[in-house]
């Protein structure tokens, strides 16, 4: 028996929240059948072929609800959902919210070391898939979870099941039942979704997010950004993302009673043609695709003129390119700095300009505690660098199952410790200016050097490994592996194609494989990775001096 799946605020914070009207009755569990008698012909949905009305949306809810209790699944079980963007993602998030079941995002890019492991590590009882995406064929995967994982029962495939192959049941085949669907509402205190976290130490960990944190969250974050009945959101990163999800994202869209549409890729090529299509006014993307977007929006034929606010988060936007928004797009730049374990902040769509291209925002909440502390966790003055670390009514006091983690990641009066090393200016804008722990911003994939570093040590040559981040002028930062080996030094690209053969998210395949002949380490003997990144630097150093 694995803990049950909780998030506890103290009871004085709870009490606050409530009475600050932060918290509401309200739940994920409602929030769809509501939207659909409020404006039940609105098109909620565009992906692919589809185009579901929220009546639409609702009703396969429904059948969706019925056909995962029918398969013996019960309220309170987990669920992996790992969808790229397609509209039954709605389908079948919604269908586990109606039936009080809780959905564990993952993204499309994981593989069955990261599915096994959140689907272990939450106890999920099933698992939702989509049959192929971009060449990649879910099943064979899922059936692998299966067998590694004992309690996964189920595996529901969106699209071809493959019956037969597996112990697959078609979401298609599902049927309407309503006696099988309860009929009391859950708990607002109760977890409603599980994130995954972006791993700074180790695997990825386990993020139980309340109904009543995640939509005070989406309904605040609604109003900063201006998402109305009348907005078009366009998804174009990855929907299992907190950001597309919540910051105020796809979830906020349906809140709104707004119309989402589904890019199944973020680039302009496809990305383009659906903002004239439909009328987009909103996004949000990762510093890469905005500047892919700023780079091609001149020589583009399409009307983007509908587009009102750009939102870029995720990973750092660096004020250059966040000048260029609004001359070369015509729309607003909203900066992000969010996590899935809570605390976002935004610049408001009226702030000055220079905060905008400057600033990575500033908290949702009045009642977001930010604190900007030195080694010793004393405050530092605003303006100067330091941990940023939060509590507040949508930011986590826990992950789930994991003591170890805890106890680093949070302070004893229930502060997140989240990492980032930010200065505070007048007003609470914040200034991100990098990380203190060791993992890779790429491109706002957040990868752990510690899980890639297991890996490689688990290669047979390889006798010590050590993974640092690079400044990449497009990614942002990209990873690089000093490893030494035992003997004979293999080719770098061995290396990656027996890295691929590990079964996991193509982006934590090092970049760059350096091979040397020790590490320096640092006064208490750890692996100084500040040396070899200024190893590593200096290298691009002399490369780019070299005629
Ligand atoms: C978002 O969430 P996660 O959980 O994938 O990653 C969180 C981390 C932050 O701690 C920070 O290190 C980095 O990503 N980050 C940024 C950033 N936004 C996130 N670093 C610099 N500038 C930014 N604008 O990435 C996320 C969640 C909700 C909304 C937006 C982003």
């Amino acid at each position: 028996m694995t803990a049950a799946i909780a998030q506890i605020w103290p009871p004085a914070f709870a009490a606050r929240y409530r009475e600050k009207g932060y918290w509401t009755d309200e739940t994920f569990r409602t929030l769809l059948s509501s939207r659909a008698q409020a404006c039940g012909d609105a098109v909620a949905i565009v992906g692919g072929e589809h185009r579901w009305t929220y009546n639409e949306l609702a009703a396969r809810a429904e059948t969706a609800a019925a056909g995962f209790l029918a398969l013996g699944l019960r309220p309170g079980d987990r669920v992996v959902v790992q969808l790229p963007n397609i509209a039954e993602f709605f389908a079948v998030v919604f269908g586990l919210f109606r039936a009080g079941l809780i959905p564990v995002f993952a993204l499309p890019a994981h593989r069955l070391t990261e599915i096994a492991h959140f689907a272990d590590r939450a106890d999920a009882a099933a698992l939702v898939i989509v049959d192929r995406h971009e060449g990649f064929d879910y099943r064979p995967m899922a059936d692998a979870v299966r067998e590694k994982v004992t309690g996964l029962r189920h595996v529901v495939v969106v699209g071809d099941s493959g019956e037969g192959a597996g112990h697959h049941v078609g979401f298609g085949s599902f049927t309407a039942n309503t006696g099988l669907l309860p009929d009391t509402d859950v708990n607002p205190s109760d977890v409603a979704l599980i994130q995954i976290s972006g791993g700074s130490t180790g695997l990825s960990k386990l993020i139980p997010r309340t109904h009543a944190d995640y939509l005070y969250s989406i309904r605040a974050s609604n109003a900063i950004c201006g998402m109305t009945r009348a907005s078009v959101y366009l998804a174009s990163l990855p929907v299992a993302h907190n950001f597309p999800m919540s910051s105020p994202g796809v979830f906020g869209a349906i809140h709104a009673g707004a119309r989402i549409v589904m890019a199944p890729q973020p680039t302009p090529a496809v990305a383009f043609p659906l903002i004239e299509r439909e009328g987009v006014t909103i996004t949000g993307l990762v510093p890469p695709l905005a500047l892919l977007w700023l780079q091609a929006a001149p020589k583009s034929a399409h009307d983007l003129s509908s587009l009102q606010v750009m939102q870029v988060g995720g990973a750092k936007f660096m004020p250059e390119a966040a000048r260029r928004v609004r001359p070369e797009l015509g729309c607003t730049l909203q900066q992000v700095f969010g996590m899935a374990e809570g605390l976002v902040n935004y610049t408001r769509l009226d702030d000055p300009d220079d905060i905008i291209t400057d600033t990575q925002g500033r908290a949702i909440s009045p009642d977001d505690e930010v604190r900007v502390v030195n080694d010793a966790g004393e405050p530092v003055p605003d303006g100067e660098v330091g941990y940023l670390l939060t509590r507040g009514p949508y930011t986590i006091r826990a992950y789930h199952n994991d003591p170890g983690a805890n106890a680093r990641s949070f302070t004893d009066d229930g502060f997140y410790r989240t990492g980032d090393m930010v200065r505070r200016l007048p007003g609470g804008y914040l200034v991100v200016q990098g990380r203190a722990t060791d993992h890779i911003n790429r491109a706002g994939e957040k990868i752990s050097a510690e899980e890639i570093e297991d890996h490689l040590q688990a290669h047979p040559r390889i006798f010590d490994a050590a993974v640092v981040s690079v400044p990449d002028v497009f990614l942002g930062e990209r990873s690089c592996a000093f490893v030494i080996v035992d003997g004979e030094r293999p080719k770098a690209a061995e290396i990656k194609a027996w890295m691929r053969g590990r079964d996991i998210a193509a982006f934590k395949i090092p970049d760059q494989i350096v091979f040397v002949d020790g590490f320096g380490t640092t006064a208490v003997g750890k692996v100084s990775r500040k040396e070899l990144r200024a190893m590593l630097r200096g290298e691009l150093l002399a490369a780019e001096q070299k005629p």
